[in-house]
């Protein structure tokens, strides 16, 4: 069984990502990602779904066009794990630049 993350391991596990926000009406992270086409969309899609079944844990996914959210949350544990930073670390590596680094002053 999956523990929750809660306290303090959940605030340093969640200040170590960017970009990634709580979601409001449930226990789950989220993020969007923007890309120049659908094709390179896509292609971070086919990216992160063989990260998923490797990591045996699957977010959530939205696309629209040129657009890509994804929602992680581990069902076995009712809300957020770490496998939820986990994977949303792996997604990270392959996401584009602008999306995982935090503006430069
Ligand atoms: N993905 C997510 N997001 N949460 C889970 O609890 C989960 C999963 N469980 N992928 C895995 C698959 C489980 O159902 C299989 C049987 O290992």
């Amino acid at each position: 069984m999956v523990e929750k993350l809660v306290g303090a391991a959940r605030q340093t596990a969640l200040r170590g990502l960017h970009g990634w926000a709580e979601v409001d009406d449930r226990d789950a992270i989220r993020k969007s990602f923007h890309f120049s086409n659908f094709s390179e969309a896509w292609g971070f899609l086919s990216r992160v779904a063989l990260i998923a079944e490797k990591m045996d844990h699957h977010p959530e996914i939205f696309n629209v066009y040129n657009h890509v959210m994804l929602i992680l949350s581990t069902h076995d544990a009712d809300g957020l794990s770490e496998k939820d930073v986990h994977l949303a670390q792996a997604v990270d590596e392959v996401a584009p630049e602008r999306d995982t680094k935090p503006p430069t002053p």
